[in-house]
């Protein structure tokens, strides 16, 4: 395509988007146009629908729970724009059988799970259950540059880049089981990422030790998030679900709902009280620093336990199994949310240097503690200092005000909640816009409820969840959306796009095909550039192929039966939105290749004869001429 047609093309697109982007930039500075008052959500103050064209103020990100990829909505529209496949496979992509995302999947895995991976024929896991999607920090706010986010049932922990929305990093936590709660340190910038451990096990867990819970530990890891290794680790009494740290960089804070370490429902729910667990950040580094720690598969380990002594952990006693842990953006608060405790405790960061240095009574940093409904599991906020938290039992959100409660707690008459409202049905998270930044600006709250049941068409035994959208913005809440969503998102953020900024086209430069270029130079083969060239290699064969809309630069290569054959595809288009794909029929193979980026895939040509590939990402009005031939000699001939 020549340069003339490519602006010609840019320029009809954004005439396409013309008036309706207007909208959506007027409505981002809070000023109406005739055409939004159109939409039936008018009445509710924001503005939820969008018409065709319009651009969304808001980008959401989803986790999927046992889905195991990360998905991007548009927030208030609720319309799903992309998933990023991380944890899971994706037939799509290829990810999970790209040569490069084979790297990402793989080069993190500690050697022993390689080992037992490969007694059972993989190379890495196929599916993961990610609950909790958190982007970057600096100084307290999104800057975009990545998202992290846990999985539970591997125990990894994954990075999701900014810039291009793919993952480009995965680590297996060493020592710990089951990654749970997540969250990137804020302040001054992430910096850590923190992560729980949820389940308890043996410290070193070969089978010596079996059914002796009292050997059982949890561990609780910080990550370096610009390097994705761990920093070091802590072991602590109980187990570990949720956590958040401050807004100064001193804390973090987990729950956890078996501090009796039982392991049965009955043992795990007999105390009245459990607890939370605040990391004293400075003085693990400083005992590291020390060498007071044991090195246990490449982490530095220091103990946090109860009764360990020291300075490195404090245990305040909370009622009854907490759940979610959420920083207030006001920058002083921490809510922990009871679960089986109608109560949400209010810790205040100020009081907690006490803790340490004094040993006052760990309870003293609790300054208010509201009896909101049933099952509070997790809180979001506004900019008006209330607080939004679902009460999974009751299928309500309730809004109540942060210093009212802590005057009631100090002994005042005010009633702290100001408002229920129905929703469905059965909440964990929500998420407010901003919310979990020290910009929260008190728009939208989306409650993620985990039973949909009546609300949308049957689709058999197996339904949605449904995300209502609330606007928070007057005075009363109003669902004003439901968003039915496949399996199961935990958790959301809400970032303002002036947050979010990815390309459009793939830099040449991009790391992701590091490994192929490297190949290439030694196959003297120029990857920026028009290749068509087939390198033999004994029984390995290097297809080089550029894609370009509408051929593949090879219309046919031959390889023999049993050869390792890798299939190298440049895309050198580079528009926007022209993603070309790669598709070897019969073979199981398929990749995207996004504009301006290589991809490469490896498999055994085990089957003769004539095979196709072709094109399988719409890119072109010759789209299915976009094909050729594999020819694959059969073995001795
Ligand atoms: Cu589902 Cu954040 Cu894993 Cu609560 S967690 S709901
Ligand atoms: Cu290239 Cu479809």
């Amino acid at each position: 395509m020549s340069e003339e047609e490519k602006t010609n093309l840019n320029v009809t697109r954004r005439g396409l988007l013309g008036a309706t982007a207007t909208g959506a930039a007027l409505a981002a500075t809070g000023v109406g146009t005739s055409m939004m008052s159109a939409s039936p959500a008018k009445a509710a103050g924001n503005e939820a629908s969008l018409a065709p064209g319009e651009l969304d103020e808001y980008y959401g990100f989803w986790s999927s729970g046992q889905t195991g990829e990360l998905r991007i909505l548009g927030v208030p529209s609720m319309r799903e724009f992309m998933r990023v496949p991380v944890f899971n496979r994706c037939s799509a992509t290829g990810w999970g059988q790209t040569n490069e995302s084979l790297k990402v999947l793989t080069e993190g895995l500690l050697p022993e799970t390689k080992e037992f991976l490969a007694a059972n024929g993989k190379v890495t896991y196929d599916n993961g259950d990610l609950h909790h999607p958190h982007m970057s920090f600096t100084d307290g706010v999104y800057d975009g540059r990545f998202l992290f986010m846990n999985d539970k049932a591997n125990t990894r922990v994954a990075r999701v880049r900014g810039d291009v929305m793919k993952c480009d990093k995965i680590i297996e936590i060493p020592n710990a089981h089951d990654i749970h709660g997540l969250r990137p340190q804020k302040f001054p910038r992430t910096g850590y990422v923190f992560a729980n451990g949820e389940h308890e096990a043996p410290l070193v867990n070969d089978g010596k030790v079996l059914d002796d819970p009292s050997q059982y530990v949890n561990i609780f890891t910080a990550i370096d998030g610009d390097e994705m290794e761990v920093a070091w680790q802590v072991i602590v009494s109980g187990n570990l679900d949720n956590t958040d740290c401050d807004y100064q960089g001193k804390y973090a804070f987990s729950t956890s709902y078996n501090s009796e370490m039982g392991m049965n429902l009955a043992e795990m729910t007999e105390n009245e009280m459990d607890h939370v667990v605040v990391f004293n950040i400075k003085a693990i580094e400083e005992a590291i620093a020390a060498g007071n720690y044991q090195e246990l598969k490449g982490a530095k380990v220091v103990d946090g336990r109860k009764g360990a002594g020291g300075n490195l952990t404090r245990y305040i006693p909370i009622p009854n199994s907490p759940h979610g842990v959420n920083a207030a953006p006001d920058k002083r608060h921490i809510m922990i949310n009871g679960k089986l405790s109608p109560t949400v405790s209010v810790i205040d960061v100020e009081k907690l240097d006490a803790l340490f240095n004094d040993n006052a009574d760990p309870r003293s940093a609790i300054v208010a503690e509201p009896e909101l409904g049933l099952g509070p599991l997790h809180t979001a906020f506004d900019n008006k200092g209330r607080a939004y938290t679902t009460l999974f039992l009751d299928s309500q959100v309730v809004k109540w005000d942060i210093a009212k409660a802590i005057e009631a707690y100090a002994g005042g008459d005010a009633d702290p909640i100001l408002e229920k409202i129905d929703v469905h049905y059965q909440p964990g998270h929500n998420s407010t816009s901003m919310g979990e930044t020290a910009e929260a600006d008190g728009k939208w709250l989306i409650s993620m409820n985990k039973f949909s049941k009546d609300r949308f068409l049957n689709v058999g035994p197996l339904k949605p969840e449904n995300e209502q959208l609330i606007d928070i913005s007057g005075d009363k809440m109003k669902v004003v959306h439901d968003g039915p969503t496949f399996a199961e998102p935990h958790d959301s953020i809400i970032v303002h796009r002036s947050k979010v900024n990815p390309v459009n086209v793939w830099d040449r430069n991009d790391p992701t095909w590091a490994d192929a270029r490297v190949q290439a130079e030694a196959d003297g083969v120029d990857l920026d550039d028009y290749q068509d060239t087939i390198i033999r290699d004994g029984n390995k064969v290097r297809v080089y192929m550029s894609s370009q809309a509408p051929n593949f630069s090879l219309e046919s290569f031959t390889v023999k039966q049993g050869d390792e054959v890798t299939v190298i595809v440049t895309n050198l288009d580079d528009i926007d939105d022209l993603t070309h794909g790669f598709c070897m029929a019969n073979f199981g193979v398929a990749m995207e290749i996004g504009p301006q980026a290589t991809a490469s895939v490896t498999f055994i040509a085990e089957r003769p004869g004539v095979h196709w590939y072709y094109c399988q990402w719409f890119c072109h009005a010759l789209h299915m001429e976009m094909r050729g031939r594999m020819f694959v000699e059969p073995r001795g001939a």
